[in-house]
Parts: C-alpha cells; structure tokens; sequence
C-alpha cells in the first residue's frame, strides 16, 4: 500500500493553493448565480437576465440611452457566453454548478470579461455620474445598492474599504481594481471581495 504522506508530498501545496483559489472563487461566483436567479428557481435563465439588465438600466436618467444600451449589450453578451458554453444545448436554462463552471472556463478570460462585465460597469459608471467627474460619492454608491437588490446594511463599510484613498470618492480605477479582486482574486482579504456587499459568504 503507498504511503500517502510520501505520494503528495511534492503536490500538496500546489493542489491545496489551487483549491483555496477555486473555494473562494466559487464562493463568489455562486453569489452571482444567486443574485441574477432572480425569479429563485435555481436556474438562470433569460427573464433572470432581462431583469438584472432593467434592474441596471433604470439606475440610468430617462434619456441615457448610451449607457442603457452598454448596459443591456453587456447583460445580453454574458447570457450567450452562457449560452454557447452550456453542456445541455436542448435546454436555456443554467444551473448553479454550470454557471460557476463556465465562469471560472469562459466569462472571466479577458475578452468576454471585457464584453459582460466590462460593458455593464462602463454603463453602470456612466449612468450614475451624473456631474461626469468620472467618480461615485457614498451616497451614490449605497443608492446604487439599494437599487440592485444588495442589501444595504454593509455599503458604507463597502465604500470604505473600496475608497482605497480615502477621498470619499470611488475613482474609476478603485472600481476597476475592486471588479478585478472580486473576479479574479483568490485573496481572502481583498477589499474588492465588498464589490457586492457583505464578506460573510466568505467565512
Ligand atoms: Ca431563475
Ligand atoms: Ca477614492
């Protein structure tokens, strides 16, 4: 019989760092399953999406349409990734698993990022800055919260940690930087894991 401390004890930590990344990683995409299933039926399907993308778009002044359209362009986008990356091709409807599946395999590589996520916070960032000062203000930001279903109770402690210089203002480059950390990051401790409010998903 092999000796199991001997067998793994060259792969160990490699094994165990990629697990923590996709743990955590998991953690966070199964948040976004949850928030986009919006119907909770344990699938995200094409009305789950249309809503999230009107959820989004009414943050947007009545004649935004620029932003209102980057906003759905971007929801759409992420739905075909979806879509085209699902295993069943009979069905539209995506599971939890799947959907964290083809997160990790196709939503987050640059390119669709930058289509899906990437065109929705153009949108998102745009609708909101109504001055064009190119940042978001507290306030702003916990309205913004409310208004996407996130529960408001952890949003200034959010803005906080996502103001990274603390001029009371999210720049442009701290929202990207915290977008970043929440997709990409395996850091437990990075402030962008806040993007979408509280870290107890995390624990
Ligand atoms: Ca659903
Ligand atoms: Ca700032």
């Amino acid at each position: 019989m092999p000796d199991p401390t001997e067998a793994s004890s060259n792969d160990q930590p490699i094994q165990s760092r990629d697990s923590t990344k996709t743990d955590l990683q998991d953690k966070k995409f199964s948040y976004v399953f949850n928030w986009f299933d919006q119907n909770g039926d344990g699938f995200v399907t094409q009305e789950d999406i249309e809503k999230m993308s009107h959820m989004f778009s009414v943050l947007a002044e009545e004649n935004d349409q620029k932003n209102k359209d980057a906003m759905n362009q971007g929801f759409m986008n992420w739905w075909n990734l979806l879509l085209d990356a699902r295993e069943d091709k009979t069905s539209e409807k995506i599971a939890k698993q799947e959907f964290i599946r083809i997160m990790h395999a196709v939503v987050i590589a640059p390119n669709n990022f930058e289509k899906a996520v990437g065109n929705i916070v153009d949108g998102l960032l745009g609708a909101l800055d109504r001055d064009g000062s190119g940042t978001l203000s507290q306030d702003e930001y916990v309205g913004m919260y409310k208004a996407l279903g996130i529960p408001p109770s952890t949003s200034s402690e959010a803005f906080k940690r996502l103001d990274r210089n603390g001029d009371g203002q999210i720049s442009r480059e701290e929202f990207n930087q915290a977008l970043f950390e929440y997709y990409l990051s395996a850091d437990p401790n990075a402030p962008g894991n806040w993007l979408l409010g509280p870290v107890d998903i995390f624990q």
